[in-house]
């Protein structure tokens, strides 16, 4: 390995050693930029790698509230400003008990690469909390919601930092959110915040932009190996925001989806997952993806019983994780591979594991990368702040074609970045490099700050 890329992974384990997820970010992102970091002293000589693994603010905070009982929760928030070098800080917020500094740190990491990927003007950030939205009424979802910006307003704004939804935040925490940002700022600022309903400022699409920006990243990966999403078979984790309009595209692309999921297990039925169904269960009732059946006898469900998901065991022409890091672990790779899989799409972040990933590329599956393939919803985000500063909406065919053409320029992107560093087909890679190239020339071009 390249001495100077070595050297920082081991101070960057030393200095953040209980922090795993933040780690694996770093050393999936620091081995692939190889062939760029042994073409130019450059990037040693201006300390590129050494500012790239150090946020530039961390904020930490105790967010207390009532629950419905009258009892006092306290539970812990955090954004992960990590860089603002190319635009306002831009990365979602996630709700979830598994929420910690190395989990915000990773995510805040893989949002710069992806945000400079998507060629508009956003940093990279990321925050939340370790709350459980799950079996909470709308009255302790609002709370803790208002408790929480009540710290954190104080560190964001439209041209400073701009959250939006990830894991357990959505429509509704949003919409919680921006009341108390408005209502203690005094002031209509549209675009702190995105994914906000279309009714008060949102844009149209933002909900549909992660799913199906994956899905045309995985239409051109394809294409590029003369294959196409017409009559494959699919399969995708998880079954929320992503996951739901994943399926759709990949429906009306000629597919057929045949297993989602959820934390419990998954749901198989061959004749097609029926999407209606899966949303009335996510959507409107929050329910968990067994509720299926009640509608489907036909189908299977599968309980999810040690560490792996039923659902990698299924047999797919393509898979894609849109759930959580680290779902698809090697073993899963293997039954997958086994199993005849030709490609994988990354919806959720980090959601492959390092030796998953090398055994896919090993085994010549086609590899969509999380920073490149689930782009789409923070781009959507971008165009979402450019329409609140016009005071000005697109229609819904104007932003899906503005995705479109974001989402098959990040393929080219990943894919000339590969061929030129002589690793043709390796995206994981491409992606890595085409973003680290952006944002090494924009920290040259602004000095040491
Ligand atoms: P949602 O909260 O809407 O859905 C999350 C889904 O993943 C649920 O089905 C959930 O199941 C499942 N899940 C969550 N945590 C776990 C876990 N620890 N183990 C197993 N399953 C789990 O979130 P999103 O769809 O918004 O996010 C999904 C992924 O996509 C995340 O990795 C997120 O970072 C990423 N992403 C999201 C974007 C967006 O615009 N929303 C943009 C780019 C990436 P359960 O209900 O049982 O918890
Ligand atoms: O991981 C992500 O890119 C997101 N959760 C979306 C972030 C955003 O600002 O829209």
């Amino acid at each position: 390995m390249n001495s100077y890329i070595e050297r920082i992974i081991k101070e960057a384990e030393k200095k953040n050693n209980n922090q795993p997820e933040y780690i694996q970010a770093v050393k999936e992102v620091l081995t692939s930029l190889e062939p760029i970091i042994n073409l130019n002293n450059k990037y040693e000589k201006n300390a590129i790698l050494e500012r790239m693994v150090e946020p530039e603010r961390i904020i930490m905070f105790r967010v207390p509230w009532v629950d419905d009982s009258g009892k006092i929760q306290i539970n812990r928030g955090y954004r992960v400003q990590y860089s603002s070098l190319i635009g306002p800080y831009k990365g979602g917020l996630r709700f979830h008990p598994s929420v910690n500094l190395s989990v915000m740190k990773f995510l805040g990491f893989e949002q710069i690469f992806k945000n400079a990927l998507t060629g508009l003007p956003i940093g990279g950030a990321k925050g939340g909390s370790d709350f459980n939205p799950k079996g909470k009424s709308d009255n302790e979802v609002m709370r803790f919601c208002q408790s929480f910006m009540t710290e954190l307003y104080r560190h964001i704004g439209q041209d400073v930092d701009v959250p939006a939804g990830d894991i357990g935040v959505g429509g509704r925490e949003i919409g919680y959110l921006f009341g108390q940002y408005k209502r203690i700022k005094n002031a209509y600022e549209g675009g702190v915040l995105t994914g906000k309903s279309v009714c008060y400022g949102g844009s149209l699409a933002r909900t549909e932009a992660t799913g199906y920006g994956l899905l045309f990243y995985m239409r051109e990966m394809l294409k590029q190996h003369d294959n196409s999403m017409q009559g494959k078979i699919v399969t995708i984790s998880g079954s929320g925001n992503v996951a739901i309009y994943a399926a759709q595209k990949a429906f009306q692309m000629g597919a057929t989806v045949v297993a989602m999921s959820d934390s419990n297990g998954c749901i198989y039925d061959e004749n097609g997952i029926d999407l209606d169904c899966v949303k009335e269960i996510k959507e409107v009732k929050r329910g968990r993806i067994k509720e299926y059946l009640e509608c489907h006898q036909d189908a299977r469900y599968f309980e999810k019983t040690g560490n792996n998901s039923p659902i990698w065991g299924i047999k797919t022409d393509i898979a894609l994780p849109c759930a959580t890091q680290n779902e698809l672990t090697l073993e899963d790779a293997k039954q997958l591979v086994a199993n005849g899989v030709i490609a994988v799409g990354e919806g959720a972040n980090m959601p492959t594991t390092m030796d998953a990933i090398e055994y896919f590329l090993s085994n010549d599956v086609l590899f969509a990368p999380a920073k490149a393939a689930n782009a789409g919803g923070v781009a959507t985000s971008a165009i979402e702040m450019s329409q609140n500063s016009m005071r000005y909406y697109y229609t819904f065919e104007e932003v899906e074609k503005k995705l479109d053409t974001i989402m098959t320029n990040i393929f080219k992107e990943c894919k000339d970045a590969a061929d030129e560093a002589g690793i043709s087909g390796n995206y994981v890679a491409g992606a890595n490099i085409a973003a680290f190239k952006k944002l090494a020339e924009a920290m040259i071009a602004q000095g040491l700050v």
